[in-house]
């Protein structure tokens, strides 16, 4: 599933798309359709092309956005470049529009089944075979294939040769494919004239394969356990699988280039080398309000953010909107904010932390995730909100990804006593509606010592450094509520569960360790990075450019994030990364 939104997709369709009633027979013929190039009444099932018409405007895109998460990054990184967004609420608008971007989001079936259904499919395939100005963008890029196999067979748009199928862990790489790639370009494409060397952002788990049969398309090819399509070009039609509006200053350039053909130069692409998966460095920004009721990054000492003084004031490292910014000139590849009172406070009423979120993401474009209080809730008036519309709201807000912490532990323990997944845990409901990609599981684990390996019913692990009885055995115990409530169950079970049931990321933090730049928990991120097959960030405690060589060349952890070292401006971002490079390791820069 890519950032499925089937939920907010339908109830646009409905509410927003006369067409919606249309039988679905359509998808079965929607292949013969697209070759059927003699369109010619409005009706939406038979749609005339109209070559240059809407707005003629030349600082206008047309966007065909069913009203999921990450659409929202889509339009800020359009206005960024300075275009005005037309939005598509019919087939017509598409066949006007002078360009056309699609940011594919949502289950393959369920996003050909709105298409079909409010003609939109048939739209499109009329305005691609046309050679009308097309951006696809990741499941943008996958619909215009045969078919998928993701919870399929099922047709796509039938355009391009080939059949969309899922990532094989068994070929030793993590699914989803989450981070930074540099592409192989395998033809001139306009669009990736600046790209180079350069790394892309990618989140998915499905992928189209390039073959002879659809090698006039191909324009760059990514390697992730095998050659994947990384996007496709065919006169004016494009269509990317990585997210440029994720990708940072290079993405802005892809953007840029289509929507303003006439700044493309003659520049010839250059060939990128092939490349691995770069591993991440993340900033992290602990948020909350201090006694005066603002909203700042704090930073703590093994979760105590409080001064010690007299005054024991919340610590302040500074302004969320603009921390994040910085981070985001300085190469951060990703930025995530943890409210962290978001356990006690109903997040929806805490609407500064939904502002921070807004205006973050209008100009910083890297992934942001967004965590803390992520649950079930009923309010003083006795309005219960699901841990759905809550993420819903984090996602419609700028949020790539949101994190759970507490919830996940309560649904890991439940699913570990019943055996039984309900489907109701917040983990599972929005996994299930905006894709495991989009659902991180934060970890808030302390260490306990025990003498022997079976003291206790958790995975214990022999300690490279004995505790301060001499013991050489430890359990990571999960806590909740900010590491206030030690729970019965390890990190080891939590992290082993939570794939289970929807995870797509772990972000591994650990309570002895943060604040105190002494370097990770090796031997916890071994733990973990090794019990998995999903991406683990690596956090807490970072304080030298040699603890993220360390964690990286001693675990299997994808991303390194840190907090306390940026804040207090230790240790700039390009500085881990120059220092990565030299040692070996590949970063994006
Ligand atoms: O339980 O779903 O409401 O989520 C709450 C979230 O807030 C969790 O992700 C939890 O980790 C976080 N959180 C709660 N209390 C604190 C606290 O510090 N008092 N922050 C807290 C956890 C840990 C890291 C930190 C790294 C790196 N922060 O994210 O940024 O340890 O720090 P360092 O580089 O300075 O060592 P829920």
């Amino acid at each position: 599933m890519e950032a499925a939104a089937y939920a907010s997709f339908t109830s646009f369709a409905t509410k927003s798309l006369p067409f919606y009633s249309i039988s679905q027979s359509s998808i079965i013929n929607l292949r013969q359709n697209c070759h059927k190039n003699t369109l010619k009444s409005k009706s939406p099932r038979n749609l005339v092309i109209c070559a240059s018409s809407g707005s003629s405007s030349g600082s206008v895109v047309t966007l065909l956005d069913y009203g999921a998460g990450n659409v929202r990054s889509v339009r800020n990184a359009i206005r960024y470049l300075g275009f005005e967004i037309e939005d598509v609420r019919t087939p017509e608008d598409i066949l006007n529009a002078d360009r056309l971007i699609f940011p594919g989001v949502g289950a393959f079936a369920s996003a050909m089944d709105v298409l079909t259904k409010t003609g939109m499919a048939e739209a499109l395939c009329t305005y691609i075979k046309n050679d009308r100005p097309f951006l696809g963008i990741c499941l943008g890029l996958q619909l215009l294939f045969e078919s998928s196999e993701e919870n399929g067979p099922v047709n796509g748009l039938g355009l391009i040769p080939g059949v969309v199928g899922r990532f094989k862990s068994s070929n030793g790489i993590r699914v989803p494919h989450i981070g930074w790639n540099a592409l192989q370009v395998a033809k001139d494409s306009e669009i990736l004239d600046d790209i180079g060397d350069h790394h892309v952002y990618f989140v998915h788990s499905y992928r189209a394969m390039p073959s002879d049969d659809n090698k006039e398309w191909v324009s760059s090819t990514c390697n992730y356990g095998d050659d994947f399509v990384a996007s496709i070009r065919r006169g004016n039609v494009h269509a990317v699988q990585f997210h440029p509006e994720k990708s940072g200053d290079v993405g802005l350039s892809v953007l840029r280039r289509f929507l303003n053909p006439k700044s493309r130069g003659a520049k010839k692409p250059t060939q990128g080398k092939a490349s691995k998966l770069a591993k991440r460095v993340i900033a992290c920004l602990d948020v909350r309000a201090n006694d005066k009721g603002d909203l700042v990054v704090t930073k703590g000492d093994q979760y105590d953010v409080r001064e010690h003084t007299k005054e024991n004031e919340v610590r302040n490292l500074g302004k969320p909107v603009e921390l994040a910014g910085q981070y985001y000139k300085d190469g951060a590849d990703e930025v995530s904010f943890l409210n962290i009172t978001g356990f006690r406070d109903f997040p929806l009423g805490d609407l500064p932390m939904l502002q921070v979120l807004r205006h973050t993401s209008e100009n910083v474009f890297v992934p942001l995730t967004v965590g803390g209080g992520i649950r079930d809730f009923t309010d003083a008036n006795g309005r219960y909100y699901s841990s759905l519309e809550v993420a819903s709201e984090y996602f419609r807000s700028g949020a790539d990804k949101i994190s759970i912490g507490s919830d996940a532990v309560y649904a890991a323990e439940e699913y570990i006593k019943t055996k039984v997944k309900t489907g109701k845990s917040s983990l599972e409901q929005i996994s299930k509606v905006y894709g495991n990609q989009a659902v991180v599981v934060s970890i808030d684990p302390r260490r306990v010592y025990v003498k022997g390996p079976n003291d206790v019913q958790f995975k214990t692990i022999r300690v490279t450094k004995p505790g301060p009885n001499g013991e050489e055995y430890a359990w990571y115990q999960c806590t909740v509520n900010g590491g206030r409530e030690g729970r019965p169950i390890g990190a080891y079970e939590l992290a082993k569960v939570v794939e289970e049931l929807g995870a797509g990321e772990i972000l591994l933090n650990c309570i002895d360790c943060d604040g105190q730049g002494k370097g990770f928990d090796i031997d916890l991120i071994k733990l973990i990075s090794d019990a998995v097959s999903i991406p683990v960030i690596a956090s807490s405690g970072a304080g030298a450019v040699e603890h993220f060589s360390e964690v990286f060349m001693k675990t299997n952890a994808s991303a390194a994030l840190a907090a306390g070292i940026f804040h207090r401006k230790e240790v700039p971002i390009q500085s881990v990364k120059a220092h990565l490079l030299k040692e070996g390791i590949e970063v994006r820069i």
